[in-house]
């Protein structure tokens, strides 16, 4: 098969011609194409099926151990000036970043299949979603993809329509550290990716098209695309608001999108309403108002720490039709990780015999991948091809200290410094050392596509004449306490916080006026 657009049939052939695969597959995105590579996979031993019984359709995929997370210092932003990429991205220019990565990708697809896979970031019909097309020699990336995006002939056909896309390359290479790279040209709207399967480096339509190449689409089309969830707040009188939240990673936003009212709450009629666990565009409506979007259809989100008291609505979702990436087994071949319950593994992440004290079974870093439909939370707003209204803007990082629970920002320009100085302990979402505190504004640190100078005046920009912006809050849930326990109960609980937000966007509850912005009021329980 070939595609009716020339410039992709053209470049398709260019990369075959470069990476020499054996063979090209057209991805269509159907059940039965599915079927065949997920059985290519379980013969090679890429996947291996999990209890039948208790996870139908659900398969264990483990990582080379040294491909495990994104590889901040390995990836690039390569634009001719360097001051476009900014003092927040590794840079290098782009013809020397081509024929460095071009040398890798020579040959590298000789006794695989090239996959060709149209994906659509967004609502096939939105106006605010965007395509592009991966070619990998990875079905593991094949069959993620096809979760976490609108994958397949539907895809084909608007990218065919536009007759644009983004360029994203993906080879596993020889996995070797030495030979890996993530290389983006944001002026070519061009993505190469080489020398990793995993998450973030691999599944290009994630972080790389929708964060790195996106914002720097947003920027010159006058929106954003951030490092935020998207959850929806119903209250008892039937009213939905809708919060965007910009955590970094691993710090909490696939817990609070899909979080689980604490029981009060539910009685009294509160419901929560996911539509995006990691990325949101959004766009100025006619109203005035921030339109979002969630480009991504399913989540990869973290394993460890997903349980039954903390993420009800992830666990539901997990036991069928779910990819699981460097998590323990059971005796009875179940996927475990810790914070899931109080059984055992047999295996760890490796596929070794688990020995109980050498340390975590489940990879800190391991993770989950499913269709965001099969969240009991999920709701059909996120198919809406005009997004939803964003109420309010929550920015929040991992601070063990100092940093409150919740804070208000003055205005706009207040909030915008407020993002753009963040800052949060880092954590296995990528590699190197866990629990440094380093700024990371907005959550973008490793995500965005050019200079933070110009993207903080982007978001400047936003406050106009007739802008109806959101208001902008910080959040804290990992303070901790001297005894070295979190002093916030946090997941259900941060709806109380979520709560005092709506009330004030709705000018219903006073705050305090301190030097870092509004607090809510002391206010002492009667006993
Ligand atoms: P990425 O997918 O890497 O972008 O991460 P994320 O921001 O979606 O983080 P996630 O919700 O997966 O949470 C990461 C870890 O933080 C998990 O182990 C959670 O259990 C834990 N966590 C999430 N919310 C809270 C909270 O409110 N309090 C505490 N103490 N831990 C939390
Ligand atoms: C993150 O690291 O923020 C993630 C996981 O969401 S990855 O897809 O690997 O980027
Ligand atoms: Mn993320």
């Amino acid at each position: 098969m070939t595609s009716k657009l020339a410039t992709l049939n053209q470049w398709v052939q260019e990369v075959a011609a470069l990476t020499q695969p054996d063979r090209i597959h057209w991805c269509d995105g159907s059940a039965a194409e599915l079927q065949v590579l997920t059985q290519l996979m379980l013969d090679r031993g890429d996947l291996q099926a999990l209890n039948p019984e208790t996870h139908p359709d659900c398969y264990l995929h483990r990582s080379h151990p040294s491909d495990v997370a994104r590889v901040e210092h390995l990836t690039f932003v390569c634009t001719r000036h360097p001051e476009d990429a900014g003092p927040n991205n590794n840079w290098m220019h782009p013809t020397e970043a081509h024929a460095e990565i071009d040398a890798l990708f020579a040959g590298c697809m000789k006794g695989r299949t090239l996959y060709v896979i149209p994906y659509c970031m967004g609502p096939i019909d939105s106006p605010i979603a965007r395509c592009g097309v991966e070619i990998t020699d990875s079905p593991y990336v094949v069959a993620n993809m096809r979760l976490m995006t609108r994958m397949g002939d539907a895809a084909l056909a608007r990218i065919e329509r536009e007759g644009h896309f983004v360029r994203g390359l993906h080879s596993i290479g020889d996995l070797d550290p030495a030979r890996r790279f993530i290389m983006h040209f944001p002026e070519e709207l061009t993505i190469k990716s080489i020398g990793s399967g995993y998450g973030g480096n691999a599944l290009l339509g994630k972080k790389c098209h929708a964060l790195r190449i996106g914002s720097w689409q947003a920027r010159s089309e006058g929106w954003l695309a951030e490092h935020m969830l998207i959850v929806g707040i119903e209250n008892p009188q039937g009213e939905t608001h809708y919060i965007a939240a910009a955590f970094p990673s691993a710090c909490g936003k696939t817990n609070l999108a899909m979080l689980i009212p604490p029981e009060g709450y539910r009685e009294a009629g509160w419901k929560v309403w996911t539509i995006g666990d990691d990325i949101c565009w959004m766009s100025p409506g006619e109203d005035g108002r921030l339109w979002a979007i969630n480009p991504e259809a399913g989540f990869f989100g973290v394993a460890p720490g997903t349980g039954a008291k903390t993420n009800a609505n992830a666990l539901a979702m997990l036991n069928r039709e779910a990819i699981f990436t460097n998590v323990a087994v059971t005796a009875d071949n179940q996927p475990w990780w810790e914070g899931l319950d109080e059984r055992v593994p047999t295996k760890d992440w490796k596929g070794n015999d688990y020995v109980p004290g050498s340390g975590p079974a489940a990879h800190p870093n391991s993770r989950f991948t499913v269709a965001a439909k099969r969240c009991p939370s999920w709701t059909p707003k996120a198919e809406d091809a005009r997004g939803v209204p964003i109420s309010a803007i929550v920015f929040g990082g991992r601070r063990e200290s100092l940093v409150p629970l919740v804070f208000e920002a003055r205005d706009w320009t207040h909030g915008v410094l407020v993002g753009a100085s963040m800052a949060s302990e880092t954590t296995a979402a990528a590699t190197g050392a866990v629990g440094v505190v380093r700024r990371d504004s907005m959550a973008m640190k490793p995500f965005c596509g050019y200079n933070f100078g110009d993207y903080f005046a982007h978001w400047l920009s936003f406050d106009q004449a007739g802008a109806k912006l959101p208001k902008i809050f910080h959040v804290n849930w990992f303070r901790k306490g001297s005894d070295g326990k979190f002093l916030w109960p946090g997941f259900g609980d941060n709806l109380r916080v979520l709560e005092w937000m709506l009330k004030r966007c709705e000018g219903r509850v006073e705050a305090v006026d301190t030097p870092v912005g509004q607090l809510p009021q002391r206010r002492r329980l009667e006993s």
